[in-house]
């Protein structure tokens, strides 16, 4: 727009306002029943471990009846809950995956 010369144009700047997700820990429970190993195994698999930190993170659980497999957003954090319990299933063994928020 422009009246004799005299320009009115607007320039709106949007700040750029950077939302931290929220987070979620997702953990395992102790149960007397689930072997060792395949403790062991799920944390390889759905939480990316390698053996040794696996093998630490089962013997926390062992030990103080929960412990912390990993921090992820809600979706991701859910979708290995769910991963972990129907593997639990699929083997008949009664080891809980939980998640909580941060
Ligand atoms: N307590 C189980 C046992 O003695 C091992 C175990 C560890 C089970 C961690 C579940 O989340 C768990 N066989």
């Amino acid at each position: 727009n422009n009246d004799l010369g005299r320009s009115t144009a607007v320039i709106t700047k949007t700040k750029t306002r950077t939302k931290r997700p929220n987070l979620y820990r997702v953990l395992l429970l102790n149960d007397d029943y689930t072997p060792m190993d395949f403790v062991v195994h799920v944390l390889e698999r759905f939480f990316r471990k390698d053996r040794e930190t696996a093998t630490k993170i089962m013997w926390h659980v062992h030990n103080h009846g929960v412990g912390e497999c990993g921090v992820y957003t809600y979706e991701v954090a859910e979708t290995k809950v769910a991963q972990v319990m129907e593997f639990a299933r699929q083997h008949q063994h009664p080891l809980q995956c939980v998640m909580e928020k941060k």
